[in-house]
Formats: structure tokens, sequence, C-alpha cells
């Protein structure tokens, strides 16, 4: 039986509603329909499976084992030390025990079985959030600089990712029907949606706003970034990049990653207004045919970029002024403590892929639980996979210090340490269902043979941007890695090479399609070059570029916004 398209189940969801209240109570099987597993993504949650207990129950001709993953939608990514103490508890009592920060800056849980689904989204709510929209073909969470330095900076950034947020969140009433269980209106499934319609968007929508010199949100990797432009210590407004995007297939030439255009200046006033007439023109533009062609990036490859801001300007009603100058240092984060301008202190602490549990000699979940206990400030987790125990009065430090260092938090200060900070890696297996091979359970041991490498080049201290997918699709952003893993196969990967640490190159593949060993002896050598051939400061994937061993992908438009973006 052929499945209907994502399109037509989505115009004949009513809101969004399907049958998901109905399938929801069903007890028969710890699954949704295929219908309702397209719909649940807009309300947070994807249906999986354990990839690691597949075969068995296949052989035992059981049902996989279904369960759900749940996203929050948390833009700008703060939460209170009440907020983490709920968010802790509903993962140690409806999912895998374990919190995992992503790499758009927030929280997911995995392993939620479907009867108590409804009871998890009620208790993510209880602690004043929600999933809504941070999945499905939406605007999904929207990132902000987390670098809390620039205390009322950030503070701007964080209220204009929260205001883009709601302003752009679907007007159906679903959510509060079906999770929360609120009472159903005359027009429940007739709702009117002038921005989304009921079709919603060709495909997911993703917003970002970095503040210079720090691009930790990876600006040009989103359908639309803002660039907070500031004028004698004020918000003047940002700058504009749309169409970045980093999933691709293998082997299908029409898909690839590209890095966002800087299309001009707008006023902080008027910014609702042209990030909706943005939207609109993909919603218009967009491809709804071809769902692996049909994100924002493609619209602007298929139509000009020309054409796409003249569109843009005539909804908006005005046109965007030039673009400011501006420039990024590193898209990275910053360990260990540092004072904000409001003599506030703030911990950067590195977790590996963001995954908080409690390990051997490693027990997280129970320390950042005991911190949150006693902290005063908030939790602000970061677009890199890392945590800042943020807003800590000077005096507290000491007892925050203590329990770091009591529960194996990593504050980025061990030495060996520089690779694996620098690093991330998406979920892919056992949860991932597009995955091809590991990736967060590979991590640790590729850092750890990495880091032997670097260390017989005398390198161990060098900053060097690894990232890893289980997938082209690119969740880990691997192609901003200065060295990056893409996985093909079980334990097999495209080796790219050759990012810079800004955000504003992207890596080239270099060997395709090779396992552990191979990776490791085609990095041999280029880090022995890198090591006696270097400039003073240069990164890996700069001098592979210097040297000629790497040069610009051939995506199409790629050069153009690489030389732009450089200039
Ligand atoms: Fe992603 C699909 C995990 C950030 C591009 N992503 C998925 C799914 C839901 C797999 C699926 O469709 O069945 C993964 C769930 C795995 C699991 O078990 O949890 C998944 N993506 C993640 C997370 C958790 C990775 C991580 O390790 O942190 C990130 C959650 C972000 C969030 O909180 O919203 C995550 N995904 C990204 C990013 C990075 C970013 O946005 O900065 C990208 C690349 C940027 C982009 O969108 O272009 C990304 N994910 C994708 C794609 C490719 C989209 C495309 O344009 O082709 C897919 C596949 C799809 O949508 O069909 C995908
Ligand atoms: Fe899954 Fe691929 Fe995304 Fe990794 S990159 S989480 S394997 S979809």
């Amino acid at each position: 039986m052929s499945h209907p398209s994502v399109e037509d189940i989505k115009v004949n969801s009513r809101g969004l509603r399907g049958t998901l209240l109905e399938g929801l109570a069903d007890p028969v099987t710890g699954s949704l329909s295929f219908e309702d597993q397209r719909l649940v993504k807009f309300h947070g949650s994807y249906q999986q499976d354990d990839r690691d207990l597949r075969d068995e129950r296949r052989r035992q001709k059981l049902e996989p084992a279904h369960q759900f993953m749940i996203r929050v939608r948390a833009p700008g990514g703060v939460f209170t030390p009440a907020q983490w103490l709920q968010l802790d508890a509903i993962a140690t009592t409806y999912a895998n025990r374990s919190l995992r920060i992503t790499t758009r800056q927030t929280f997911q849980f995995h392993g939620v079985v479907k009867r108590e689904l409804k009871a998890t989204m009620q208790a993510i709510n209880a602690a004043l959030l929600d999933t809504i929209s941070a999945c499905g073909d939406v605007n999904r969470n929207v990132l902000a600089a987390s670098n809390p330095l620039q205390s009322r900076l950030h503070a701007e950034a964080h209220a204009w990712a929260q205001r883009l947020s709601e302003a752009f969140l679907p007007k159906t009433r679903a959510y509060y029907e079906i999770w929360l269980d609120q009472e159903k209106l005359a027009d429940s499934g007739e709702e009117e949606d002038a921005l989304y319609g009921k079709a919603y968007l060709p495909r997911k929508f993703k917003i970002a706003i970095a503040v210079p010199p720090y691009n930790d949100v990876d600006v040009f990797a989103n359908d639309l970034g803002f660039i907070a432009v500031v004028e004698n210590g004020r918000l003047a407004g940002f700058n504009v990049a749309i169409g970045g995007g980093m999933g691709a297939s293998h082997g299908d030439a029409k898909t690839y990653p590209r890095l966002g255009n800087v299309i001009g200046f707008v006023e902080p006033e008027r910014t609702i207004e042209l990030t909706a007439a943005i939207i609109a023109v993909q919603r218009d533009y967009g491809d709804r045919v071809e769902r692996k062609h049909a994100r924002f990036k493609y619209t602007i490859d298929e139509h000009g970029l020309d054409f796409i801001v003249a569109q843009i300007q005539t909804r908006a009603g005005f046109s965007l002024s030039p673009a400011r100058a501006f420039s990024f240092d590193h898209n990275g984060d910053r360990y260990g403590w540092v004072e904000g301008e409001d003599s506030r202190w703030h911990l950067g602490l590195h977790l590996f892929s963001g995954r908080i549990a409690d390990r051997d000699g490693a027990p997280h979940l129970t320390g950042l639980r005991e911190i949150a206990k006693i902290h005063q400030g908030e939790f602000r987790v970061t677009a890199n996979q890392n945590l800042i125990i943020a807003g800590v009065p000077a005096d507290q430090r000491g007892r925050i210090d203590a329990l770091a260092r009591e529960y194996a938090l990593d504050d980025g200060s061990a030495r060996g340490s520089t690779l694996q900070r620098n690093a991330m890696a998406c979920v892919a297996l056992p949860t991932c269902a597009l995955a091809m091979a590991e990736a967060e359970r590979y991590l640790p041991d590729f850092t750890a043979k990495l880091n032997a490498l670097l260390e017989k080049h005398g390198l161990l201290d060098s900053p060097i941007l690894l990232r890893i997918s289980g997938c082209p699709n690119g969740c880990s952003r691997p192609y901003l890695g200065e060295i990056a893993l893409v996985g093909k196969a079980p334990g097999r990967y495209n080796l790219m090479l050759g990012a810079d640490h800004r955000g504003q190159r992207l890596n080239t593949l270099y060997r395709e399609n090779i396992a552990e060993a191979d990776i490791l002896a085609a990095l041999d050598p280029l880090l022995a070059r890198y090591a006696a051939e270097r400039n003073d400061g240069e990164g890996f994937g700069d001098f592979l570029h210097r040297s000629g061993i790497v040069a610009l992908p051939a995506y199409p438009t790629h050069k153009r916004i690489a030389l732009e973006l450089q200039a």
C-alpha cells in the first residue's frame, strides 16, 4: 500500500490533529499510524525504535521496540534551576535517564514509550516549557548566541530568539487539545493560519542569531541568520543571511550543504516583518514535490538570489539597507570561569556530544542535579552541545566548583582535552532512524585515537574543530568541521577537510567511504605537515587551503559565498 505524501497529510490533518488522539489511546501497538508519525513531529516528537534491538526483535517476530524522542522548544536555550530539576525528573521517570543537549540549543529526551508520551508532554508543560514546532515543516527552535560575557547584548539576542519563536508558531490549538486536554472550540481543526496555511512550509525552517565576534550558533548554516550589529554599545540591527543549510544525500548532486548569503541590514523594529516575508517566500516558492530538494537553500539556487531578495522586499514592503561590516573570530564555546559585564560569573562545561547521564566515573546527571539544587542563576545550553552554569555570584563559585570536581564535570582545563572540547557528534545510533554509522557513541573512541596522533606531532593543544555525523544529513554541522567524518556505512565514513573555525567556509571531500585505520593514516601526514609548516595561529583548515591540499568544494554557488564571506 502506498502512503500519502507529506503534503497531503499536512493538508488533511485538521490543523496537525490527524488521528493522534485515537492513536495515542490504542493499547495494541506501541506505534502511531504512518500519517500520525509525520504529524507528531510538529508537536516536537519523533517515533523511533531502538536499532540495537531491531534484528533480535525481528527474529522473535516482535514489532520493533517503538519509542519516542521528544525535543523541547527553548529559543536561546536558557533554563532556570527549577526547570533543570524538572527536566531531570522527566528524564529519569519517563525517558532513558539521560538529557541530551542538541546542536540547536535545547534538550531531547529519548526512549519514551507511547503510553507515557502524554504524561511526559504534560510534565514538560508543568516545567513551563513546550515542544511545539521543535520538529516539522515550520520555524524551528531559534538559536541565540550563548556568550554571556556581553550580558546585555546577550539578553537582547535571547529576547529576539523568544520573540521570533513565538511570532512564527503555527496558530492551531492542536497541541493544547491533544497533550494538555484543553477543550475543543468551535473552530477546532479550522483555525486560520495566515502564514502557514493548511500545508505549512515545504520543509523545516531554521533561524539563528549571532553576536560577533562569536559565531557559536553557526549562523550561516541556517535558513535565516541574523548577525547582530552593535554600534555605540547598542543593538543597531542585524545583518541578514539567507539560504544556509547542511543536509545532503550521498550520491545525489542535487543536494548539498550551503552557507547563507548576506543580503543586507535590517533595523530591529522591522525584523519580524522581514522574517514573515522571508518565510512566506519559501512557503510559496519552495519545492513541494521533492522533499529532499525543498529547503530554502534550493529555492534560492533554483530561482536566483536576486529574484528571491526582490520577492522578500516586495512582500516586506521595504528594502534592506546595505550590509554593515562584521567579523567573526570563531564558532566554538569557552570553558572554565569567565566574569560577565554584570560581575556575575559563568562556568563553561564541556559535555561529550551534549549527553548528560550517569556513567562510571562521570555521574554528570547527578552532578548537575546537585548544582541545580544550589544554583541561583540560570543554565544556558549552547549550539555546540555544551553547558554554561551562568549568573553565579562571586561568593557561590567555590561551591559550584567543588560540585563540578566531585562529579567529574569537564571545565576544559584538563590537558589533552582540546580536541574533545572542539568536537561535536550527532546522536546517530541507536535511536536515529537515518543513521548509517555511529557518531555520538564513536566520538570518545575516535578522539582518543586522533589525540594520540596529535600528541605524536606536538599538536595536543591545537584547537582543531572535529565533527562527526552518522549520515550526510549533517546534524552536527559536519561540513563546517576542519576535520569531519560523515557516515556512509557501519564503521565507514567520508573524510571531509578544510572548513575554517569561524563557520564561514565549508569543508571538502578528501577520502570517500573509509574505515578508521585509513582515516587516521590519511590524517597522519597532513598533521605532520601542519605541525612543521603552519603559520603562527593558523588553523588546520586554513593551512590545508593555503598549502593547496584541499580546494573549495564545487557545490553550486559555494565559491562565491565563501569568497564574499572571507572578503
Ligand atoms: Fe537533525 C533529521 C537529530 C540538528 C539536519 N535530526 C534528524 C532526526 C530527527 C532523524 C529523523 O528524521 O528521523 C534526528 C534524530 C536523532 C535522534 O535520535 O535524536 C536528528 N538534528 C538532530 C540533533 C538532535 C543532533 C544532535 O546531535 O544534537 C539536532 C537537534 C536540533 C534541535 O534541537 O532542533 C539536529 N539537524 C540538525 C542540524 C544542525 C542545525 O540545525 O544547526 C542540521 C543541519 C542544518 C540543516 O537543517 O540544514 C540537521 N536533521 C537534519 C536533516 C537534513 C535536513 C535537510 O535539509 O536535508 C534531517 C533529515 C530530514 O529532515 O529529512 C535531520
Ligand atoms: Fe541521524 Fe544523520 Fe542526523 Fe546523525 S546526521 S542524527 S545520523 S539524521
